[in-house]
């Protein structure tokens, strides 16, 4: 697989603050960057190299180990042919790095992600601060090939090595009164530069959350790989939320606390623009953003000669598996 590197282009660099505001303006914004062409065939299934030069994240050793036993769920994945590891690992939304889609690849190579640990709380018996290495010690690791649609219209294949977030739920027994599961993301403005800026937008941390049955939902997934190895530190090492039907903001990166809930959590999103982003967030071809379309999306990697726009589908082409969990419910109201 030969694979062109992009072009230095730092069109993050030259856009000024006041575009970052406006999540619009920041995807054309990105046409620009898809100018990049990330060219080049893409992977073939079941196998993947990494021959274009791309450093691959290490990780701890025991993550190493435990990454290496894993297998590929074939019946829950997509056929479609993965991007190529350096377009999953340079074209990224970690705000807490910046608000460019080159910024977690540039500027969280440092970030600490061993130890790790993460607390347990709210509506469970078992509640609890653990050791990742803990934490995981009970599953067995899992290669899920999902798609990953960007609320901005961009949309990627993804090979995610990871778990069942309601195989983790189960262990911790949540309570009757359990009803949503709220997910934060390290606070530490020391080593997330984004999280010191004057201009962000966002409040931190980043926060998201699933209703329990979302959560429970043997498609939702926690990941700490990517390609086979250790989730690089820009895809959200060392522990991340996927929920595949959604758009690609509910899936929260970095996560030190996990607590199930009686009452709806707050999600960052929804917080800083309440019309533009909902609490469910389903992928949906039909609800458009108040200020773009979500009819179709762009595939990465795309080029501007082959800009590869396809149609979106409903639930991001899960619908089968997620629909019912909707039943009865006007999608047009909870977006
Ligand atoms: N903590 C945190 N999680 C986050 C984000 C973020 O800015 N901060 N961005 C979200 C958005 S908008 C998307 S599309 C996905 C992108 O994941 P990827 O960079 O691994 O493709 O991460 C999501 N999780
Ligand atoms: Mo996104």
């Amino acid at each position: 697989m030969l694979i062109k590197r992009p072009d230095p282009i730092k069109a993050s660099d030259i856009t000024p603050e006041s575009v970052y505001r406006n999540r619009r303006l920041f995807l054309q914004g990105l046409a620009g960057t898809a100018a990049l062409a990330l060219s080049g065939g893409a992977a073939a299934i079941p196998s993947y190299s990494f021959d274009d030069g791309v450093p691959v994240y290490p990780g701890p050793d025991w993550l190493q180990r435990k990454l290496r036993e894993g297998d590929r769920n074939a019946a829950l994945s997509t056929s479609e042919a993965p991007a190529p590891y350096i377009s999953v690992t340079t074209h990224n939304n970690f705000y807490e790095f910046g608000l460019g889609k080159q910024d977690p690849s540039r500027k969280a190579q440092k970030f600490r992600t061993d130890p790790w640990s993460v607390e347990i709380a709210g509506e469970v018996n078992k509640p609890g601060t653990y050791a990742l290495e803990d934490l995981l010690g009970p599953h067995a690791l899992e290669e899920r090939i999902y798609r990953l649609r960007c609320v901005e219209a961009w949309s990627m294949v993804i090979p995610w090595m990871g778990f069942p977030l309601g195989d983790l739920l189960k262990r911790f027994e949540p309570t009757s009164r359990a009803k949503y599961v709220a997910f934060t993301t390290l606070h530490d403005p020391e080593q997330m530069p984004g999280q010191r800026g004057f201009f962000s937008t966002l409040d931190w941390p980043y926060i998201e959350g699933l209703r329990m049955d979302e959560a429970m939902h043997p498609l939702t997934l926690l990941a700490v790989g990517l390609y086979g190895n250790a989730l690089p530190p820009q895809n959200g090492a060392p522990f991340r939320l996927v929920v595949p039907w959604k758009y690609g903001f509910k899936s929260i990166k970095s996560i030190v606390r996990i607590e199930l809930t009686e009452e709806m959590p707050d999600t960052t999103w929804n917080l800083a623009a309440p019309n533009e982003y909902g609490f469910y967030a389903n992928v949906n071809p039909t609800v458009d953003h108040p200020r773009w379309s979500q009819a179709t999306e762009r595939r990465l990697p795309s080029s501007l000669f082959s800009p590869n726009i396809i149609d979106t589908q409903p639930f991001n082409g899960y619908a089968e598996q997620v629909a019912h969990l909707y039943n009865g419910m006007d999608l047009r109201k909870w977006f």
